[in-house]
């Protein structure tokens, strides 16, 4: 016995649910080529809730007509749910990528992790208690079976969106549209959460360069005359790209030799993100950008350029490094701020 449909239905929910939400992480976390991998197994995993959706629609009929205790967020999660599917869609296929004000990949993200604690009360709430029979062979098989179904549904749509020739053919590995590259007057400004870009006095300002070795301090002017450059992607998660030349300073030049594990890179304010310390020769200090100083809201006077990370990794308004010995892993995955 492998249970009944209607718990095996909502174990596939859970499991594809749980899916979605990893391989989402994967995709922001990733910026690199495998990201690719991430970002099929998000839609995949999607899709598959999608192809669930019938049957659980069966379930929740059933449930309606005996009204309980938490009906109302049960109708809010399945409310959630219907909204970053279609939203994940909407971005995915390009029919829908801006909705005037916001994004679909802005609402995507919001409905998604608004879901995760109603999800997890959800299935509290009902105590459903794992058994041996929910990972018998003939249930991981049809879970297997529902995987490939939605497989052949991604690669179906995907196949679509070409032959239509919808915007979402143009999207880049990691999902995202192009939108003002070697342009940065028309590469959108945009901050991880709730950071202001700020008013930055260049007479005043300072980097501080923070080794276990010693601190130094540097003028705008110091760094200005320096001309590495590097052309890279910003690819930020809201679901824009724009590759830009920038120029500025090799970030191996300010803490050479390198003496730590890790470096950290902060903002005016009070953002940063941390880098081991292997990846220095990776990384500029970017003063300009397309040939121009950088704008105060790209990040003036002086940005990181991140190859190959995502835009949240590309700290603004830098003006401290600091090289020390915690591991670069030590930090929230995602910025909190
Ligand atoms: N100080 C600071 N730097 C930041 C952010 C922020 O919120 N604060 N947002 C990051 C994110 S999410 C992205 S996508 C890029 C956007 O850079 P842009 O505004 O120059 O396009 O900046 C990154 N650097
Ligand atoms: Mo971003």
């Amino acid at each position: 016995m492998s249970g009944s449909p209607g718990r095996r239905t909502n174990l596939a929910l859970f499991l594809f649910l749980a899916a979605a939400l990893a391989t989402g992480a994967l995709a922001y976390g990733i910026g690199g080529g495998w990201g690719r991998w991430a970002v099929a197994g998000h839609g995949i995993a999607g899709l598959a809730i999608v192809l669930l959706a019938p049957w659980k629609t069966a379930i929740t009929r059933r449930g309606l007509e005996r009204p309980g205790p938490g009906r109302g967020a049960s109708i809010a999660l399945a409310g959630l749910v219907i909204v970053t599917l279609l939203t994940g869609l909407l971005h995915a296929t390009g029919l829908g990528v801006s909705l005037g004000g916001v994004t679909s990949m802005q609402l995507h993200v919001a409905a998604a992790l608004l879901s995760v604690p109603l999800a997890v009360w959800h299935v509290l709430a009902r105590r459903v208690r794992p058994r041996r029979t929910d990972l018998s062979r003939r249930n991981l098989l049809r879970a297997g079976g529902l995987a490939a179904g939605a497989a052949a549904v991604y690669a179906a749509t995907e196949g679509l969106v070409r032959l239509a020739g919808l915007p979402g053919e143009d999207r880049r590995f990691t999902g995202s549209y192009e939108q003002g590259s070697f342009d940065p007057a028309r590469t959108p400004v945009t901050q991880w959460l709730d950071d202001r870009v700020p008013d930055v006095d260049p007479e005043a300002w300072r980097l501080a360069v923070v080794t276990p070795r010693d601190t130094r301090s540097f003028r705008l002017a110091d760094l200005q005359g320096h001309t590495d450059r590097v052309r890279a992607t910003l690819d930020c998660t809201g679901g824009w790209y724009a590759e830009q030349d920038w120029e500025g300073i090799r970030l191996a030049r300010v803490i050479d030799p390198p003496a730590g594990r890790s470096i950290r890179v902060a903002s005016i304010t009070g953002y940063s993100r941390r880098f081991p310390v292997r990846d220095a020769g990776g990384l500029l200090l970017a003063t300009r950008a397309g040939g121009a100083p950088l704008s105060p809201g790209h990040g003036f006077p002086l940005r990181l350029v991140a190859p190959g990370r995502r835009g949240f990794w590309w700290v603004k308004w830098v003006t401290a490094i600091e090289v020390d010995d915690t591991p670069w892993w030590w930090q929230s995955p995602f910025p909190l701020t």
